[in-house]
């Protein structure tokens, strides 16, 4: 078992054992895993924990009933937020170690206000690091989501309400409520705003079936 990285988050305090190749919690805490392949017990903390040859899989993205403010800064989307069991984001400086140097797949998982559900697949799905803006870099689409919408964002630099990475004179982030890939602004948004279903600062997806807005989305990768 190679450890891939071992994250102390706020409080909780982690020890890196490199003799075991291990995280170890250096506070007691029942119910706690001691190690996994990938686990957030706890949004205070989490282990990534795999090895090279493992495969993972990881919901890293999800929305189901808008009770998570996806409305937040670049600090907050680097190191994730919410309920990994309810609405949350696990975070790019995770998604950026989990893609790294690995086959990583895509799956987004949608179902839209009119209940018709759909998904789109990415090959080769992987996020590059901080200093690079956690650029998103996806390769073939297949699936039924109505059209291949987050095409557009391939390449782009991520942005939040205070990093502006878009290529619009005005702040992608701040115009539709969201963090996002923007472009110029965006065909797909994920992370909008959850109460607001027919406008673009709500969870769109353009060329959808029947209605571009979401009420429920699952973004996840599977890596060899
Ligand atoms: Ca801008």
């Amino acid at each position: 078992m190679c450890i891939r990285e071992c994250v102390k988050r706020n409080c909780k305090s982690v020890n890196f054992n490199k003799e075991k190749l291990q995280c170890d919690l250096m506070s007691t805490n029942d119910g706690c895993p001691q190690n996994g392949d990938i686990f957030q017990a706890d949004p205070d903390y989490i282990f990534v924990n795999v090895s090279d040859s493992e495969n993972i899989e990881k919901i890293f993205q999800r929305r189901m009933n808008g009770l998570t403010d996806f409305y937040r800064n670049w600090e907050d989307y680097k190191y994730g937020f919410g309920n990994p069991i309810d609405e949350s984001w696990l975070g790019n400086m995770y998604l950026y170690q989990l893609t790294k140097n690995r086959c990583c797949q895509l799956r987004i998982e949608l179902v839209n206000w009119d209940n018709i559900a759909g998904y789109a697949l990415y090959e080769n799905f992987s996020i590059t690091d901080e200093n690079d803006g956690y650029r998103l870099r996806i390769g073939t689409y297949s699936g039924n989501a109505g059209q291949d919408s987050l095409k557009y964002h391939n390449g782009m630099k991520f942005t939040t309400l205070d990093r502006d990475n878009d290529n619009r004179s005005l702040n992608c982030a701040v115009k539709w409520k969201g963090a996002w890939w923007y472009n110029s602004c965006h065909h797909s948004h994920l992370n909008g705003d959850y109460s607001i279903r027919t406008d673009s600062a709500g969870l769109g997806w353009n060329g959808y079936p029947s209605s571009d807005y979401m009420k429920e989305t699952t973004m996840k990768l599977k890596c060899g």
